[in-house]
């Protein structure tokens, strides 16, 4: 198995800002502190893959800046010549909502992540790599396509997958969103798209507030092809693999997609700050496991997957390097936060939990491979 690897030295100066979700403000009590998404902790990442020897097996696909046409494809012009104009300002500006804040020149590190994301779809739909993780910032899954939010400026999932299809001969792509938050921006992106399915598994009304209902299911042509698995906070390992198992196997298995792309966030650990679930680096193995078999029985293997969120400097970097090394069929050191993280209580499949589940399962059946 050849597994492809992006990262640019970039991506670890996207400029956060000086307070932890907003500007600084003492007049409102906020600190200056290092924001919650600065991109250390995705840094840290990129050296455990390095240091533990993993980087040495996998394939440095080169990164490229995206062009305006490319980001076009999901973006308004509006949104791409504001996140242009601000970021030419001695400050920079903010992805949409306040508390995504890009300093000058973040214009230019949001279209690397986006171009490294098409990099790596191109890297794997020719064929030159069997799979590929891209290890990209900021984030995209929040990201529509009028405004950033979330910490997203560009939708890099959206931009590549609209890229697979217009330049690469794809036609049916499935997104599988394992974030802990919605994937919100994607789903708009292709609601009405029957050739695109978007699978989102994240923490019931956590963020965007009241996003990722079970009830979205996309609309016109496209209805039906929006999966939502909102799932109760403080689910686990044992939560997420009956998930895995009754919903994202049975989904792709009916759609039958040409390329799988997963936008892979690592903020359902079980020491985020930013959302209430449990799992370990186990449960993240478990998903790459159940996509990896799908993009086996229908994609001829052909599997993405796009860094998201997470939150955690010290266990994202634990959660990313046991899902590459699954990826690539590599054995690396073993977690060594797994003994705290899998050893609490809590990750038994709970009943609740399962009638989530359920609820998702039994939208399965309306899914084709048209
Ligand atoms: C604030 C609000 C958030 C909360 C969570 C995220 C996570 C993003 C991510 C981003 C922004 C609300 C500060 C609501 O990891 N996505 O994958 N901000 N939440 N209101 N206010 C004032
Ligand atoms: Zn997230």
């Amino acid at each position: 198995m050849t597994t492809g690897y992006v990262w640019h030295e970039l991506f670890g100066w996207h400029d956060t800002g000086s307070g932890p979700l907003f500007p600084a403000d003492p007049a409102a009590g906020i600190q200056p502190l290092a924001h919650l998404a600065h991109p250390d902790t995705k840094r840290r990442m990129h050296e455990l893959i390095a240091v533990s020897g993993l980087l040495d097996h996998l394939t440095r696909i080169p990164t490229r800046v995206a062009t305006e046409a490319e980001i076009l494809r999901v973006h308004t012009p509006e949104h791409v010549e504001r996140i242009q104009r601000e970021s030419g300002l001695p400050k920079g500006g903010d992805a949409g909502d306040g508390f995504s804040p890009f300093g000058k020149g973040g214009y230019d590190i949001a279209a690397l992540a986006a171009g490294s994301a098409i990099a790596m779809v191109e890297a794997v739909a020719g064929r030159s790599v069997d799979n590929g993780y891209a290890l990209v910032n900021p984030p995209g899954h929040h990201a529509l396509p009028g405004t950033g939010m979330g910490f997203c400026i560009f939708n890099n999932v959206a931009v590549a997958v609209r890229h697979a299809q217009a330049e690469l001969g794809i036609r049916r792509v499935a997104v599988v969103d394992w974030d802990v938050h919605h994937g919100n921006g994607t789903q708009a992106a292709f609601a009405d798209d029957p050739t695109v399915l978007t699978i989102s598994l994240h923490q019931d009304n956590c963020f965007p507030p009241d996003s990722g209902p079970v009830t979205d299911r996309g609309r016109g042509a496209g209805t039906g092809y929006d999966l939502n698995i909102p799932m109760p906070p403080g689910t686990g390992d044992g939560g997420y693999r009956y998930a895995a198992e009754a919903v994202i196997a049975p989904a792709l298995e009916a759609f039958r997609p040409e390329l799988i792309v997963v936008a892979s966030g690592f903020d359902a650990n079980g020491m985020d700050p930013l959302a209430r679930q449990l799992i370990s680096s186990r449960a993240f193995v478990h998903l790459t496991e159940t996509v990896m078999a799908a993009a086996d029985s229908s994609a001829g293997g052909r599997l993405v997957l796009v860094q998201e969120g997470g939150y955690s400097p010290v266990y994202v970097p634990f959660c990313g390097l046991l899902t590459i090394a699954t990826l690539a069929g590599v054995p690396v050191l073993e977690d060594p936060i797994l003994p705290i993280i899998a050893g609490q209580a809590g990750h038994e499949l709970e009943p609740h939990q399962k009638d989530a589940v359920d609820r998702a399962a039994a939208l399965v059946t309306d899914i084709t491979a048209g």
